[in-house]
């Protein structure tokens, strides 16, 4: 039997690219059922062809025959309605922050770690876009050569912030500096802020790499830093990321790893200028490493440029490609 569906944040940046998604990948559903909160109620969306009403999330909506839920409408909203959706039997795949750490809830990116997907209990979470698209190159490394240090270092899009961001960038780039998203102009800018300080000095979005890298590759010892920093640019998140190896390495074994990985597309000739692009990874679904080289001041040490497309992989093509998982039963 095909699932029952219900799209839950459907008018949002992410919730539209669920729908995308789904209808790309031709994803197998019975009914489908559009939600969000009050404000966007009664607005219609497009999905293959047949126009759908938005219906309003209430403590009611998951009283229908719901199989899946692919949620995107913000932390608040996945903490009051995932758990009485996962009570009625549906199985949440929320991209919100507001599960991803809690230990009865398995934070998935299948390329990783699919297994965890069958110890769900109702809640499954969908990572942050950046430690999503890091995790997926790291992994290949960390089952060859093990890993004993990151350092993370970003640069993420305005679309991770959202409508908003995305609108502070144009108005920026037109001349008119609007601070709606970030507490400075952002054309022009490298922000090295994403979210809010922490009292240890990092932000909320440097704690979410650190730990949810820890939690998806299963591994607590694995010592990690990072820097995230919001750049003008529209699409996909750039990262640079120095690891430190456990044990020795060639280099062309590691690009040849990468290059064989599930997800991955190797992008690496230098001499005539070939490395992983923001904006050619926008509208993608894979993650793209380049500069692959040794760091050459430590044991082990190497340096990965890694891109992708932050609302795709990021958000909701992972979360399409759990619900995949879900349905392979
Ligand atoms: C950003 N990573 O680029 C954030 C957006 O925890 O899902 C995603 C926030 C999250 O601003």
């Amino acid at each position: 039997k095909k699932p029952n569906l219900a799209i839950v944040g459907a008018t949002g940046l992410v919730g539209s690219t669920f729908l995308k998604v789904l209808e790309e990948r031709d994803f197998p559903f019975e009914n489908l059922y559009m939600m969000a909160s009050a404000k966007s109620a009664g607005t219609t969306v497009t999905f293959k062809g047949k126009e759908y009403v938005v219906e309003e999330l209430t403590e009611t909506s998951f009283d229908k025959p719901i199989d899946i839920a692919l949620f995107s409408a913000g932390g608040s909203a996945s903490e009051k309605f995932a758990p009485i959706a996962a009570s009625k039997g549906v199985i949440v795949v929320d991209n919100s922050s507001a599960w991803r750490m809690d230990q009865e809830v398995p934070l998935v990116v299948p390329e990783v770690n699919a297994g965890d997907i069958k110890w769900n209990k109702g809640i499954i979470a969908n990572p942050n876009c950046s430690t999503i698209q890091a995790v997926v190159a790291l992994k290949p490394l960390q089952e060859k050569y093990g890993i004993k240090r990151i350092v993370y270092s970003t640069y993420q899009a305005v679309s991770g912030s959202g409508l908003k961001g995305i609108n502070d960038l144009k108005e920026g780039l037109q001349g008119n500096d609007i601070k709606k998203a970030y507490p400075h102009a952002i054309a022009g800018n490298c922000l090295p802020q994403i979210d809010v300080f922490l009292e240890n000095g990092y932000t909320k979005e440097e704690m979410k790499m650190i730990n949810e890298t820890h939690k998806i590759m299963g591994d607590e010892t694995i010592k990690i830093t990072a820097t995230t920093v919001r750049v003008p640019v529209f699409d996909s998140h750039s990262e640079s990321i120095n690891v430190e190896l456990e044990k020795p390495f060639e280099v062309e074994d590691v690009k040849k790893l990468l290059s064989e990985s599930q997800g991955i597309v190797l992008l690496d000739d230098p001499e005539k200028s070939v490395y992983p692009l923001a904006r050619d990874a926008a509208g993608k679904d894979e993650v793209f490493v380049g500069r692959v080289r040794r760091d050459f001041s430590v044991e082990n040490g190497l340096n990965l440029w890694v891109v992708a497309d932050n609302i795709r992989k990021g958000a909701a093509t992972n979360a399409v490609q759990i619900a995949e998982e879900l349905i392979k039963g």
